[in-house]
């Protein structure tokens, strides 16, 4: 098969090299450009959007375009830096000594990463994928692999920092890793779609919800524990007599006059095991298809 050509919208190396081996069969160059937008999005995908746009205007649709935003969350920060991360202070070594600064004394040391990829092919269609790695920040710098805060960040499950965990661990688990599956199984849905003659995004996708929710057993069913508008909200599943801590999201693309794809994920072990639906539906609610991927979907 020919490899996916696609053009990466940032300043950072780094997250070339990571989406280089995390997106397989595609070919990632930088983009070349001097005058950078600013980032002003309010929002991770804001951001990515804004990056994946100008890479548009710059590249005129010949290739795919990728836009990526990312940052660390710290729970005792309020959320700090995120969107910030890159702004709160030189990456590497100044950044960290800011962060463990802040947080001297702080007991509560919960933080996360979150990473947004935002994908525009050369037809112009807008694909997109969320990934987020829970973890706490460490009492002090570990490690030489990966980059930014990766030296004092540990996930949840692990004791060593993601930089002494090392490219490969990051290649399977981290937010970008994440992010980028979520991509490519968008990118299933897509594919599907345009075979179906649908594309494009159209503002009334809460209309297509509030219908999709109120059609069919199924989606009514799943419709008690999912936001009943795009985005994400935490819920309880059940696995024998295990409780799990777990998100349900929503979220609609590929909106076009007659059809739309509606998607449902539950994650669960901290966002490393996720189930998948994607129902293909028309405007007025009704399904014509149900796609399932990812682990087996605990009860609710
Ligand atoms: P572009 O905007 O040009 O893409 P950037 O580095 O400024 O590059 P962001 O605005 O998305 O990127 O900022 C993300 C910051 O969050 C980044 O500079 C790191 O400090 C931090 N970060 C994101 N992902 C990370 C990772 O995998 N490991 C460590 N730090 C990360």
């Amino acid at each position: 098969m020919d490899r996916v050509k696609a053009v990466l919208c940032s300043r950072n190396r780094n997250k070339a090299r990571e989406l280089e081996h995390l997106l397989p069969g595609w070919s990632i160059d930088p983009l070349e450009a001097t005058d950078w937008p600013e980032e002003t999005g309010a929002t991770y995908l804001e951001n990515a959007q804004g990056k994946a746009r100008f890479g548009r205007d710059v590249t005129g649709g010949t290739v795919h375009v990728l836009g990526e935003d990312s940052g660390i969350e710290v729970a005792a920060l309020g959320g700090r830096p995120g969107i910030e991360s890159a702004r709160y202070a030189p990456e590497g070594a100044p950044a960290i000594e800011k962060l463990l600064g802040e947080l001297e004394g702080v007991g509560d040391r919960d933080a996360r990463y979150v990473c947004e990829l935002v994908c525009i092919t050369p037809a112009g269609e807008e694909v997109r994928g969320t990934g987020t790695l829970t973890g706490r920040i460490a009492a002090e710098s570990r490690g030489s692999e990966g980059f930014g805060y990766d030296p004092v960040f540990v996930p949840d499950g692990e004791e060593r920092t993601v930089a002494e965990l090392g490219d490969a661990w990051k290649a399977e688990s981290s937010h970008r890793a994440r992010a980028a599956r979520a991509l490519l199984a968008a990118f299933g849905a897509l594919v599907l779609l345009v075979a179906a003659g649908c594309g494009g995004s159209d503002p009334t996708s809460n209309r297509v919800l509030a219908a999709f929710f109120t059609h069919g057993p199924t989606a009514r069913v799943l419709g008690e524990r999912f936001p009943h508008q795009a985005g994400t909200l935490k819920c309880v599943l059940h696995d024998g007599d295990k409780e799990l801590q777990a998100t349900c999201a929503t979220d609609v693309s590929l909106v076009k006059p007659t059809r739309a794809v509606v998607t449902l994920t539950e994650a669960w072990n901290h966002g490393a095991s996720a189930h998948t639906w994607f129902f293909f539906i028309k405007r007025d609610g009704t399904v014509e298809s149900v796609v399932q991927e990812g682990a087996a979907a605990p009860k609710p």
